[in-house]
């Protein structure tokens, strides 16, 4: 026995499973943390925690009247987001890693951030977070264990990812994987040192170690940041190992569709950030009889069954989404799942009552408490709410959440779309010829930039698949796997992949199309489409429907406006293929010929045209 001091509850963990055990003690070795506290998902444990941190300053409640068991947390103001420049993917070669992502050599990583973690836990508790992503139930389940020392993680972590005693069951059975996760804000405490609201440090780390299937954070206690269930874990990491064993792991929602017959569909979305995915997520279909039902708004594995089938399950068991700007109007079945209560949000204003409130969202407010902790009123030149701003709360809460988002199974994939926000050049909707010309699609993707992005507002940047930030390995590599994906599968039974474009504009700059609820007349296209109904104009981009084979009874939008959001504009796409040879060149000789041999082929039915 060596001479480790103990550290408190250490001793009697209540799983099994020796290298959790003993990777538990050496990180407690190491961050010195007062007292271990190993968690178990339970309603107490949210009481209890809940408690502490209204205690502490972190959490204010909000008036359960309004907002039933939910609290209010305002960040530091410099821990706000996912911190891109600070994410590393250390793969033992370089060349794993690829152009789109910063790498470091994993020894040299691990031996820099052992010494920011030693002694980092200092006068506080070290939680020991057990949880899986996607279901328990799941043949493989995708295990985790993560360790942090700030207990507004573990709060979202009760939201976010699925916890409890079934998880420690499955990590117990001994030969199921999981990834350690660990985190720390990187705040020891000196004793009789008063704590801050929000710990956090300035030296910021998000690691991944694809080889070994390891996370390693530091410094934030941001959702992307800290949260490691979520973009680190199921992107990052779990792309490497789809990679590894023929599945795909996406930023992607996954919509169900209901027919007027009754007849279901669903389809999986990747969008980059600000381009309406969690609204689509949700969607109120404006067209008589259709409905539609959710199963995940950001993230979704996809596989084969033994059908031949692709099926996709949502890992995550809550939303973590974007405040500004949902409304009653832009989302209410997100408005209806927030007000049930159980609910996160952080970094929105407070209202005098009790509530919270952001910008976009209804109500007159004539006096707020700003995330900033500053009085707010109409009047005042900054905005109540920061513009990255979050609401967390149960998937199971939305109204519209579809009964089977909890099925280990997934559901049968029959459309995969793309979409980014381009005034110009890409048309409301396209089908692509097959597979591979999709995979061109979604690897030449493209999104103008919002003012919540840094860079220039308006620029267009690459973002393919909408997994710019979150790629676990070489984006060439990617594009390979995607393109073999397709090669090994039944091509009758693979989906249909679409290129959408809610944000075309008219020449003085008005949206083409109005979006929202109205995107349901695109998706009724999108499976007439797959059910062989719909007409279609072959272009060299792919098939576009003209105006006239979209159902538009109803809408208020001149029909010239419609006409012009589907336009195929020879010039424009002359414009666009520089860019599209520039991200090309970017990328490399890991580029496959497949999407270089897409790129001529595109280039000379333009030429053709
Ligand atoms: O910032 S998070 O990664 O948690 C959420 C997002 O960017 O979609
Ligand atoms: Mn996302």
């Amino acid at each position: 026995m060596t001479a480790v001091p103990t550290i408190r509850g250490l001793e009697n963990p209540p799983i099994r499973r020796r290298e959790v055990i003993d990777w538990v003690a050496e990180v407690a070795e190491l961050t010195t943390p007062d007292q271990v506290v190993w968690c178990d998902g339970s309603q107490d444990e949210w009481d209890r925690l809940t408690k502490e941190l209204v205690a502490a300053g972190t959490y204010t409640q909000l008036d359960p009247e309004k907002k039933p068991n939910s609290f209010y947390a305002a960040s530091d103001p410099d821990d706000v987001a996912r911190v891109e420049e600070r994410t590393f993917i250390c793969s033992v070669n370089e060349a794993d890693a690829g152009v789109t992502n910063n790498w470091m050599d994993p020894a040299e990583m691990k031996a820099t951030m052992t010494e920011l973690y030693r002694g980092c836990m200092a006068g506080r508790t070290m939680y020991v977070i057990p949880f899986c992503m996607g279901p328990v139930k799941a043949e493989h389940p995708k295990l985790g264990v993560e360790i942090s020392d700030s207990a507004y993680v573990v709060t979202s972590m009760h939201i976010m990812t699925r916890m409890g005693p079934e998880v420690a069951k499955r990590l117990d059975e001994g030969d199921t994987e999981w990834v350690p996760a660990l985190h720390s804000v990187g705040a020891p405490l000196e004793p009789g040192q008063q704590d801050v609201k929000w710990p956090c440090n300035d030296t910021k780390y998000i690691s991944h170690f694809p080889d070994t299937r390891e996370i390693w954070s530091f410094g934030s206690g941001y959702g992307g940041n800290a949260l490691l269930g979520k973009k680190c874990y199921s992107l990052r990491i779990a792309s490497a190992m789809a990679r590894d064993e023929g599945w795909l792991a996406e930023h992607m929602l996954i919509l169900k569709l209901i027919s007027p017959e009754e007849k279901a569909y669903y389809i999986a979305a990747a969008f980059p950030s600000a381009c309406g995915k969690t609204n689509l997520a949700m969607l109120q279909p404006t067209i008589p009889g259709w409905r539609a039902e959710t199963v995940g708004d950001d993230i979704a594995w996809m596989r084969f069954g033994g059908d031949g089938r692709l099926y996709a399950v949502n890992p995550e068991f809550g939303f973590f989404g974007v405040a500004p700007g949902t409304n009653w109007k832009t989302n209410p079945n997100a408005m209806r799942t927030i007000e049930h209560g159980n609910a996160l949000f952080t970094n929105v204003a407070l209202t005098d009552d009790g509530d919270v409130w952001w910008e976009g969202l209804e109500g007159d407010p004539q006096h707020l408490t700003a995330w900033t902790g500053d009085d707010w009123t109409p009047g005042s030149a900054k905005p109540a709410a920061h513009p990255n701003s979050r609401y967390t709360v149960p998937i199971s809460q939305c109204p519209v959440v579809a009964p089977e988002w909890d099925d280990p199974q997934g559901v049968p994939i029959s459309a995969i779309l793309f979409g980014g926000r381009r005034k110009t050049t890409i048309p409301l909707v396209t089908e692509s010829f097959d597979w591979q010309h999709g995979t061109f699609m979604g690897a030449t993707m493209s999104s103008e930039m919002t003012a919540a992005a840094k860079g220039g507002k308006g620029q267009v940047r690459r973002d393919p698949m909408a997994m710019l930030p979150f790629l676990g390995y070489n984006v060439g590599d990617y594009f390979q796997h995607w393109v073999d994906v397709g090669k090994n599968a039944d091509a009758t039974k693979l989906p249909s992949i679409f290129y959408v474009n809610w944000f075309r504009r008219g020449e003085d700059n008005r949206f083409l199309w109005p979006g929202f609820g109205e995107n349901s007349r695109v998706l009724k296209w999108i499976i007439e489409r797959l059910e062989g109904k719909a007409a279609a104009t072959e272009t060299p981009i792919g098939h576009v429907p003209s105006a006239d084979q979209i159902d538009t009874e109803g809408l208020s939008e001149p029909i010239e406006d419609i006409e012009a959001s589907l336009r195929f504009d020879v010039d424009e796409w002359r414009e666009e293929l520089p860019l599209i040879e520039e991200w090309f060149a970017k990328i490399g000789e890991k580029l496959p010929t497949s999407m270089r041999d897409e790129l001529d082929a595109l280039k000379q039915r333009l030429d053709a045209s």
